[in-house]
């Protein structure tokens, strides 16, 4: 028995649990420290998703892929993130891009889109602009109608796997009087005619992920290329999020575990004072507070999973999961930072990069203030009924 709480996964979800502990410690970890020091985006683990069936974790079976519960995906996601934060957050990212699609595709769109994903394609998702991150609506990417297709024009940022996408799911305004109620979602081919990629960002955490903008001038799409119903892409677009977030969570609850091992391992072996650093309540309790918060982060998070794979709406649950764990998370890369002293604060030590890593998952994706937004309307609706 371990001190942490374990999920209890069924046989399938273990199955894949135990596959990406195996390969995160044999191919992720190694290459770990070396991604962050060149920023370099680790195209051979691509091909390790594809040796090992995890590029297809959300592509369904009728589609080529394996189909994963979400329970299985956030166990697989959790135990990359341990290994290599970078590479947890590809994985989670190539995911995002193929909810939309798993969401709202026609099944042709469902063959040509997420069929590629098992042999290592990436489809990114393209929401947040300048101006636009919290405030989706406040886009101002234009989808202008011309014949039977569409014209984009604008420029998204922060777009994960940006660059090494050969696909993008675009959110443009298709109706700009309409607000929420006109915004409609596109699939954009990398090599489309006005498609530009200029900027990739010199990031603080998860450097060996590729982070780009993305500029769309006068691009031509197809009426085929329509994700979803036309005006109702912001929807479309929250309905990933909501889920995208239990991913973020799993990220924060590998990057926790990480943190509290190195810290754990740290208090035990170094001496002050002729004891174990452990043994001195400052620290001692500290790791005993991350132990029971890392246990209910878990605990939320395995919860929203679940409830997503019975059916049941996740928003509330996601957003719980995802505010929980990354601020859990945050705690968890201090302490182990303030365990090591002088050696956490230089590199080549794994708590400085994790400190590093862990900071993301409070903006992403829906920023802490978002969640607390999210759940205070909740909150409000529920009281006023
Ligand atoms: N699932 C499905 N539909 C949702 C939804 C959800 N989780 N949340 C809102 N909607 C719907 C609403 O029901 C509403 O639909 P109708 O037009 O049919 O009434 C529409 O979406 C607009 O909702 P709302 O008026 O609540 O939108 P707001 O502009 O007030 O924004 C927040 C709500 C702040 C919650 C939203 O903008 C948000 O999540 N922002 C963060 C975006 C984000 O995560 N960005 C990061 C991008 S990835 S790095």
């Amino acid at each position: 028995m371990t001190v942490l709480w374990e999920p209890t996964l069924d046989a399938d979800a273990a199955g894949w649990r135990d596959l990406a502990r195996r390969t995160a410690a044999e191919r992720f970890a190694p290459l770990a420290e070396e991604l962050d020091r060149e920023q370099r985006y680790p195209h051979e683990h691509i091909a390790t998703f594809v040796e090992t069936g995890l590029s297809g974790m959300l592509v369904p079976a009728e589609f080529g892929g394996a189909g994963l519960s979400m329970t299985a995906i956030s166990a697989v996601v959790e135990e990359v993130s341990a290994a290599c934060a970078s590479t947890g957050a590809i994985l989670a990212a190539h995911a995002l891009g193929a909810v939309p699609v798993r969401l709202a595709g026609t099944d042709d769109q469902k063959r040509d889109l997420l069929g590629p994903l098992r042999a290592g394609e990436a489809i990114s998702f393209a929401l947040t602009e300048q101006g636009a991150g919290s405030d989706a609506a406040a886009i101002r990417t234009r989808a202008e109608a011309d014949g039977d297709g569409y014209r984009l024009t604008g420029e998204k940022i922060y777009i994960g796997n940006g660059s090494v996408s050969t696909r993008y799911v675009v959110f443009a305004k298709t109706d700009p009087g309409a607000g929420a109620r006109g915004i409609t979602a596109f699939v954009v081919p990398a090599d489309a005619p006005g498609v530009v990629i200029d900027r990739i960002e010199d990031k603080m955490g998860i450097r060996g992920t590729r982070t780009s903008n993305l500029k769309l001038d006068n691009v031509r799409v197809a009426a085929a290329d329509v994700l979803g119903q036309v005006n109702r892409g912001l929807k479309l677009a929250f309905q990933t999020l909501d889920l995208g977030r239990v991913s973020v969570a799993a990220q924060g609850l590998g990057i926790a575990h990480a943190a509290y091992r190195l810290a754990a391992a740290e208090a035990t072996r170094r001496h002050t004072f002729g004891r174990p650093v452990v043994e001195n309540q400052g620290i001692g309790f500290r790791l005993a507070d991350l132990a029971v918060e890392l246990s209910a982060a878990r605990m939320l998070t395995y919860q929203a999973a679940a409830a997503y794979d019975a059916g049941q709406p996740v928003s509330m649950p996601g957003a719980m999961a995802k505010l929980y764990t990354s601020e859990v998370a945050h705690r968890a890369v201090d302490l182990a930072v303030q365990v090591y002293g002088g050696d956490g604060f230089c590199k080549p030590c794994p708590a400085e990069r994790l400190y590093r890593d862990q900071r993301v998952l409070e903006i992403y994706e829906g920023s802490s203030e978002i969640q607390r937004l999210v759940l205070s309307r909740a909150i409000a609706a529920e009281a006023a009924a």
